[in-house]
Formats: structure tokens, C-alpha cells, sequence
């Protein structure tokens, strides 16, 4: 049956003998060009500091996307939290489409609301803060000037206080908040359904909202198993194991 793929989180790793990368590709050799349409909905890769950097070091990926999309495979992306500084040379060489968040995507005629997740996290303060300031155009604009050597010192630098700073953290402080997602949710009254990774949760939650149920599907990090979202013609959604 006609199907779409969404997935998240895969957080892709310079070294390409990662298992991770290894699963990644097999999907993309063997899941993707089945699907209609593929959507990868944020932190694709564990790091991204500049087209220069990230086109020389996932060339293995960035070859796999272009082959795909030349062959008829839309595929859409979406910033993460960790991967937000790709430009037009990355998607320009994979093919890919950029899809701001939140995205309303329309899916076989049923709507679906997309986005990374991390906005939904507002429980974190700082880490919002930080989100605020790392999204600044002044300040991406001023990192992407710095000589590449001194961006993925910066980048290995950020990545390794994150994760001393979340070791610290409270597990119900990173989840998302349920008034945020309330709020989302409102905003879209038709869509019945939200997708998102980012907490590494995945899940099938179901919400009671002005007299409807609503869905919010959270998508698995790649680990390197997981679990991505099909989205079969006939409207139904479903989490499989990968
Ligand atoms: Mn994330």
C-alpha cells in the first residue's frame, strides 16, 4: 500500500562505520524508495557547523540523499536543535526540501502537524534560552564566518557540556510540556495529529480536546534501532521497528 516515512533523531555520526550510520543507510537503500515521500523532522545529524564541514565529512549520506531525490523520492527536512545551520549548498547537492516548523503537512488528505519537538520543551528554561540565542540570525550569521577548525571546536565544545547538563537534569524537566502541546494543538483544529522526536520517547499519547481525541505520536532517536512513523494512503499511522 502507498505509504509515507517520517523519522527523527537519527543523529548521524561523522565516523560512517557507526552503527547507527550503517542502519541509516540500509534504510535509505532498502525502506525509502518504497515510500512516496520521506520527512526527516530534526537532528539528522549529531552535528552540523557549516555546509563546508558537513558535505566533506557525510559525503556517504549527502550521495545517498541525491540519489534518491533524482530518482523521484521527495524528501523534506527540519532543523533540530543540533543540526540548524544547513544552507543552500546542502540542500542544493541532496536534493532535499526545507520545511520550516511547525508544518502542517496534508498526508493522503489528512493533515498532520509536524515539528522537532525541542520548542515543546519549555519546562527547560535555559536550554529555551539557549535555543533563543543559538537561532539568532546575528549569531549564526557571525558562527558561519569563523574558520571551520574554530566551529567544530565550538560544536564538540556545546555537545559535551549538553550532555553533562543533561545528566543533571530532572527527567520530567526535558519531556514536553502538556499546556504547549494543548496550545499547538488549538491552533490547528483540524489536524488530529502531531509528530515529533527530539525527547527520545517514543510513544503514542492520546489527547481529549474540545470533544476529540487527538494523537501525538513522538518518533524514537536511532540507536541504532528504532521505531519511524508510516503514514499509509488509507489514513492510518503506524510506529514500526527499524
Ligand atoms: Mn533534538
Amino acid at each position: 500500500m502507498p505509504h509515507t516515512l517520517i523519522t527523527a533523531d537519527v543523529h548521524l555520526q561523522p565516523d560512517d562505520t557507526h552503527p547507527i550510520n550503517q542502519a541509516f543507510y540500509r534504510f535509505l537503500d532498502q525502506d525509502a524508495p518504497k515510500a512516496d515521500a520521506l520527512y526527516i523532522i530534526g537532528d539528522l545529524f549529531e552535528m552540523w557547523v557549516g555546509d563546508d564541514h558537513g558535505l566533506e565529512h557525510y559525503a556517504t549520506v549527502i550521495r545517498k540523499f541525491k540519489h534518491l531525490t533524482e530518482h523521484g523520492l521527495p524528501i523534506y527536512l527540519m532543523y533540530g536543535n543540533r543540526d540548524f545551520l544547513m544552507r543552500r549548498a546542502f540542500f542544493d547537492a541532496t536534493g532535499i526540501q526545507f520545511l520550516k516548523e511547525p508544518a502542517l503537512v496534508n498526508l493522503y488528505g489528512l493533515p498532520i502537524l509536524m515539528l522537532h519537538g525541542d520548542s515543546l520543551c519549555t519546562d527547560d528554561k535555559a536550554f529555551q534560552r539557549m535555543r533563543l540565542l543559538l537561532r539568532n540570525r546575528l549569531v549564526t550569521w557571525l558562527f558561519l564566518k569563523l574558520p571551520e577548525h574554530k566551529r567544530v571546536a565550538i560544536g564538540e565544545n556545546m555537545r559535551a557540556n549538553s550532555q553533562k547538563y543533561n545528566l543533571n537534569k530532572a527527567e520530567n524537566i526535558m519531556d514536553v510540556n502538556e499546556a504547549a502541546v494543548r496550545k499547538l494543538l488549538q491552533r490547528h483544529p483540524q489536524c488530529r495529529h502531531l509528530v515529533h522526536g527530539h525527547t527520545h520517547r517514543p510513544y503514542l499519547h492520546q489527547i481529549e480536546q474540545d470533544g476529540q481525541v487527538k494523537h501525538r505520536w513522538v518518533l524514537g532517536d536511532w540507536r541504532p534501532e528504532t521505531e519511524v512513523l508510516k503514514v499509509w494512503s488509507n489514513q492510518t499511522l503506524e510506529l514500526v521497528a527499524r
